[in-house]
């Protein structure tokens, strides 16, 4: 029996074991399987990744999938394959750059909405397999972050608007019809993209996560969700998966509409920090530059922006993934490797305040946030509110209390809240980093949680 025949008979039965029924015959909803609490916790520690989109179209500089159709013609930007050779690509390098920005896992993008695949295949002839190239993207990345004990992650687009079966025509660009005669069968799409994932799972991994997207388009329904999550948890128990396998994404907000019925393991919140949410993992995605793939002469962020979205993310409970598209030629361009050089050389001063750390006590709010972890507190203040900063009361008592370089800071702590005020000399322009050494463990609080709606959810709605 082949792979394929053996795969959809397991998926037919997770199926319908997800979709259980009650004695009365009422569809009854499966508690489904939460994701390893092991692996889950590593992850969150890890708080800062590398998000990678690339695909051929990095040749043309517009972005990947969306510009098919559009700024690039369909048989233009498919045949790009023919032609990319990316002969600086060097997996220890991309490796090394991530590892210099203090990044402790890496999201590739596997396959995007355009159809391409980056790693050798036996599904389709449309993979780097194909092309000038031949090297396998997928398998020299995995072994490099092997070896240098970095997670390795697949982004998986569940959408494919190259393949002739998944049924829509979208973004073949304005007026695109498919081919006359092309029948497309969402049954055999699906048979396809679990051969693809049995692959990536079961040839490159164990992999850290499976970054889904994609899944917003009609022809994926929840029914699919829950049974490709559940055959997932079969090929790797201990796989971690975003909640964009299934149909429960709020939009770019990113967060889960039902965690009882809709299947993911942490919400992903998208070009935003996420709003303060500690009781549910969530990670948001955000481009260093404007665009997911690269472009020439793109806009690129800050080094104070994207050091303010890594903190303000670990504030808010949250992992940041940060996106760069390497060139066609398969470097990095050099000022995004500066820029992340930048943040890596922040991170090793001040890293002990974000890695291992969990959002709160205190909300966040314009003045910055607090991570916590153990029985210290860090006070990320990005902007002094005035002389002084008063946070709400804490149960648990401040009995030390300094600058995250050892310097002294005044801290005042009563039943009705907690004052901080640092000399003007002690106070760093992108954060000035305040950590409380408490009595005992930090827990959050009802009551050090401000009523003030949370400043965090407006203020950085976008990046
Ligand atoms: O359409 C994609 C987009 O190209 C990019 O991959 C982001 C990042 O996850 N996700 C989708 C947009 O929501």
């Amino acid at each position: 029996m082949s792979n394929m025949n053996r795969t959809a008979i397991i998926i037919l039965a997770l199926f319908i074991t997800s979709n259980a029924f009650a004695a009365d015959g009422k569809k009854t909803q499966q508690a489904w399987p939460k994701a390893d609490a092991k692996s889950l916790k590593e992850w969150q520690d890890m708080r800062f990744g590398m998000f990678i989109h690339w695909s051929p179209v990095s040749l043309k500089g517009t972005e990947i999938g969306w510009s098919r159709g559009k700024q690039v013609p369909v048989k233009e930007y498919d045949a790009l394959y023919k032609q990319f050779n990316p002969e600086k690509f060097d997996a220890d390098k991309w490796v090394s750059i991530a590892k210099d920005a203090g990044m402790k896992y890496m999201v590739l993008t596997t396959k995007h909405h355009d159809g391409f695949c980056l790693w050798d295949t036996k599904t389709t002839s449309y993979s780097i397999m194909s092309t000038p190239f031949k090297r396998d993207i997928v398998k020299e990345l995995a072994a490099s972050c092997k070896k240098e004990n970095i997670m390795f992650c697949a982004y998986y687009s569940i959408l494919d608007w190259y393949h002739p079966d998944y049924n829509t025509s979208s973004h073949g660009g304005p007026g695109y019809k498919l081919p006359k005669g092309q029948k497309p069968n969402m049954n055999r799409y699906e048979k396809y993209m679990m051969a693809q994932l049995h692959e990536l799972v079961t040839n490159y991994g164990p992999l850290g996560v499976l970054w889904f997207d994609g899944e917003w388009e009609k022809p994926w329904t929840h029914d699919s969700g829950v049974a490709l999550y559940n055959y997932l948890r079969t090929l790797q128990p201990n796989l971690l998966i975003n909640n964009r396998v299934d149909k429960g994404r709020k939009g770019m907000h990113g967060g889960t509409k039902n965690r009882d019925v809709y299947r993911g393991d942490f919400d992903t919140p998208e070009q935003r920090v996420g709003t303060f949410q500690t009781k549910w993992p969530w990670e948001s995605c955000i481009t260093i530059c404007k665009q997911w793939a690269w472009k020439p002469k793109d806009n690129m962020k800050s080094l104070v922006s994207c050091i303010h979205t890594l903190v303000r993310t670990a504030g808010g409970g949250g992992n940041l993934l940060l996106n760069v598209g390497p060139m066609a030629d398969g470097r990095i361009e050099p000022r995004q490797v500066e820029r992340l050089r930048e943040i890596g050389k922040w991170l090793k001063a001040n890293g002990k305040a974000i890695y291992a750390t969990r959002g709160g006590p205190f909300k966040p709010g314009n003045w910055g946030v607090s991570t916590h972890k153990g029985t210290l507190v860090y006070v990320h203040v990005l902007k002094w509110p005035g002389q002084k900063l008063s946070l709400p009361a804490l149960p648990m008592k401040v009995v030390n209390a300094k600058l995250i370089n050892g310097n002294e800071v005044s801290v005042t702590q009563t039943p009705k809240g907690i004052e901080i005020s640092v000399p003007e000399s002690g106070k760093d322009p992108v954060d000035t980093i305040i950590v409380l050494e408490l009595d005992r463990p930090c827990r959050l609080q009802k009551a050090s949680m401000p009523n003030k709606p949370d400043e965090q959810a407006t203020a950085y709605s976008r990046v």
